[in-house]
């Protein structure tokens, strides 16, 4: 393979498949069974944030114990957790499986980087494991999206520096962690989301390798 491009890490709820309608139902009940708001306006700020920093936006400011809040994101995770195991190989975004064979056929390595803990289980129920050299998780570093650390531990495992990668994302926070970790952005997404990534397609099935490649935006 020529060029300077050599590995393609894929975000996952947004990218490859949609959870987070999964997500947010599971938020929901376990908010109106606790008495917080949660609506799914202050639903569209969890996209791409970490299961605890869910929480502290639902919870805007107030105040609970850690054992407190730890209920509260395990009463999420069982809910959520139902949802997945209706998951099948269907599930995945329109196009998604078409890119991916897109990338494989240019000779790219390829990985996941996900900030859910649940990850795994959603890329076994998809049947797509194999595809991916290395599969990054909500348990793979400390500092969460926006921070860089997911992404560039990735580019770790698969030996290639952050200018040989590419990103997709369709995360604000995402795209924010892909700039900082100095990878090309491609935000999947409207423009007030996803516009401050290098390249942006309103739908995964609208992605084109080769305009990214050849560098038109
Ligand atoms: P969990 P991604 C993210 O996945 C979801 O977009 C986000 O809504 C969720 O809060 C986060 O994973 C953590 O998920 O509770 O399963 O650990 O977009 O990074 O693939
Ligand atoms: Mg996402």
């Amino acid at each position: 393979m020529s060029g300077e491009y050599k590995g393609i890490i894929f975000d996952l709820d947004g990218v490859i498949t949609e959870t987070s309608e999964y997500h947010y139902q599971s938020w929901q009940r376990m908010a109106d069974e606790e008495g917080l708001e949660f609506n799914r306006e202050i639903n569209e700020n969890l996209r791409g944030v970490s299961r605890r920093r869910s929480l502290e936006i639902i919870l805007n400011g107030k105040d609970l114990s850690e054992e407190e809040m730890k209920r509260l994101m395990d009463k999420k995770n069982g809910y959520y957790q139902e949802y997945l195991k209706d998951m099948d190989e269907n599930d995945m975004l329109p196009g998604a499986q078409e890119l991916i064979n897109d990338a494989l056929d240019k000779g790219f390595k390829l990985a996941i980087a996900s900030s859910s803990k649940n990850a795994k289980t959603v890329i076994s129920a998809l049947k797509i494991r194999d595809l991916f050299e290395t599969i990054s998780d909500g348990h793979s570093v400390e500092n969460p999206k926006p921070a860089p650390d997911l992404f560039l531990f990735t580019a770790e495992k698969l030996r290639l520096s952050s200018e040989q990668c590419i990103v997709f994302e369709d995360a604000e926070a995402g795209i924010d962690a892909a700039n900082a970790a100095n990878m090309l952005s491609v935000g999947i997404g409207p423009e007030d989301r996803v516009g401050h990534a290098d390249f942006r397609f309103d739908k995964v099935k609208d992605v084109d390798l080769e305009i990214i490649l050849k560098g038109e935006n």
